[in-house]
């Protein structure tokens, strides 16, 4: 059962500045969060499968805040679907990624300097997937912000070199939170397995896996 109560896990550091919080969005921050996920979906851009270079698409769903993240770039437009300009990133979402700073790093963390300008939003149905890669396209070495909420997956933790070990798996529950800062910032990571049916239907999900992350692009205008 993910979340809990009578088994609580304990916050995990996996490496310099990256660090697992299980459990720390509430039930009721899931579901307003799913709600909100709901709305960004409808549009201005809707959720897509992002079409690769190489002719694939990705088996994950995306919707993005702020900027639009396309292979392999950021654009304040989704050039890649409609063209629409990208809806902003609400501040309640700029307060939450600051607050979650403080939990992983502790009070004295200066997280008022933190002003993410992107959110993605991706959904995994129970067959996607999300193959070893590094985020790069960020001009900003400030931390990444990761909520998971729905059916638990296997995070993989890599290493900076490349795709390959030494890495760490991780299982990723319903309301917990991942910080990856520092040297983590630029580790390979990916999504190799779902586990369909494991999500809290309290959370307002019938199926399938939310993750939402918080960066700063560093790109201007
Ligand atoms: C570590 N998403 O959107 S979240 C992604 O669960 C992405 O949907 C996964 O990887 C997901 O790019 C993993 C954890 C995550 C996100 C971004 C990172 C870990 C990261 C950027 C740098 C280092
Ligand atoms: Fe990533």
């Amino acid at each position: 059962m993910s979340g809990d109560a009578l088994f609580p896990r304990d916050p995990v550091t996996l490496g310099p500045g990256a660090v697992h919080l299980p459990g720390w969005l509430s039930i009721e921050q899931q579901r307003a969060l799913v709600d909100a996920c709901r709305a960004w979906a409808r549009g201005p851009v809707p959720l897509r499968h992002t079409a690769l270079p190489g002719g694939g698409v990705m088996s994950v769903r995306t919707v993005c805040l702020g900027w639009h993240w396309l292979p392999y770039r950021y654009s304040r437009t989704a050039d890649d679907v409609n063209g629409a300009e990208v809806a902003a990133v609400p501040h309640w979402l700029v307060e939450l990624g600051r607050s979650a700073l403080v939990s992983a790093y502790g009070e004295q963390y200066e997280a008022s300097g933190y002003t993410p300008d992107a959110a993605l939003v991706n959904f995994y149905d129970g067959a996607a997937r999300m193959g070893m890669h590094q985020d790069k396209e960020e001009r900003s070495d400030a931390p990444v912000v990761s909520l998971s909420i729905g059916d638990s997956c296997i995070f993989r933790f890599g290493n900076a070199e490349n795709r390959g070990r030494p890495h760490t798996d991780v299982e990723l529950q319903s309301g917990d939170l991942f910080v990856f800062g520092g040297p983590s910032r630029f580790i390979y990571h990916g999504v190799p397995k779902v586990y369909p049916g494991t999500g809290d239907p309290a959370t307002g999900m019938s199926g399938g896996r939310l993750n939402i992350t918080l960066r700063e692009t560093g790109l201007a205008g």
